[in-house]
């Protein structure tokens, strides 16, 4: 927890599995690919990202919308899954229509009197569609894109937005994310962190019993939905949005 209490002024969230369901590409990946679809939705989600880190340390910067892209091409082209242009626009259509969490909307409204933000890896024409095709340009002061450094989350430089575009210090935003490396980046940077433990470690455990059937979801929720070990842990743990206006009057 926080060694001393801090008067929070702003909080900023991560947009992809913090707000919104990356996992409601699936109802699409599916569609197109009968029997493909959760193998799509996990592995170009996981390239996706991978993808964000290399470039940012190749200093190769393509913004969100073509690594997501490109990330897309490479698994379905590794599935060997033919198709045209227009199922490939219909998928990519997806996330500027992802469904937004249920506890979202709500979260928000509850929180109404701070600086609301999202700082994103999503590029500006991704996120504002995406943000106005589903309402939340109304409740939010700002949605940051990292676009303008250049430089994916978790890189630092990513982080410093927050404070040039919002004018909040540091010290006074709650970083509200629910992507292991995006906490660890967060509080490597010095903001308050909260993690939304979408899936709790004690969830994750029940679901690998011996021989029990492994599915490209499990992987996922192994891999990128528990706590790295990177040596940062975030200041609170949640398990639903609806939890942050406790967390911030308290
Ligand atoms: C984002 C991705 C990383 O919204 O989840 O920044």
């Amino acid at each position: 927890m926080m060694d001393q209490p801090v008067t929070i002024k702003a909080l900023v969230f991560d947009a992809y599995g913090t707000l919104y369901d990356i996992q409601s590409v699936a109802t699409v990946t599916e569609e197109a690919f009968p029997g493909y679809g959760d193998l799509i939705t996990q592995i170009w989600r996981m390239k996706q990202l991978e993808y964000t880190w290399l470039r940012s340390m190749m200093k190769r910067y393509e913004d969100f919308s073509v690594v997501t892209r490109e990330s897309l091409t490479y698994t379905l082209k590794l599935l060997g899954l033919k198709y045209d242009p227009a199922v490939f626009e219909r998928i990519m259509d997806k996330y500027v229509h992802l469904d937004l969490y249920p506890d979202a909307r709500a979260a928000l409204d509850a929180l109404k009197g701070y600086k609301l933000a999202i700082l994103s890896n999503g590029s500006s024409g991704m996120l504002n569609a995406l943000v106005e095709n589903t309402g939340l340009s109304k409740v939010l002061d700002a949605t940051i894109s990292i676009d303008s450094v250049g430089v994916f989350k978790p890189d630092p430089r990513a982080y410093t937005l927050i404070e040039s575009k919002l004018g909040v210090k540091p010290s006074e935003v709650l970083f509200v994310s629910s992507n292991p490396f995006d906490v660890c980046g967060a509080k490597s940077f010095g903001l308050n962190v909260a993690w939304i433990e979408r899936v709790t470690s004690d969830a994750m455990a029940a679901e690998f019993k011996p021989n029990a059937l492994i599915t490209p979801l499990h992987m996922f929720k192994a891999i990128r939905t528990q706590m790295d070990h990177l040596g940062h842990e975030p200041d609170y743990r949640i398990t639903a949005l609806s939890e942050l206006p406790k967390v911030v009057d308290a």
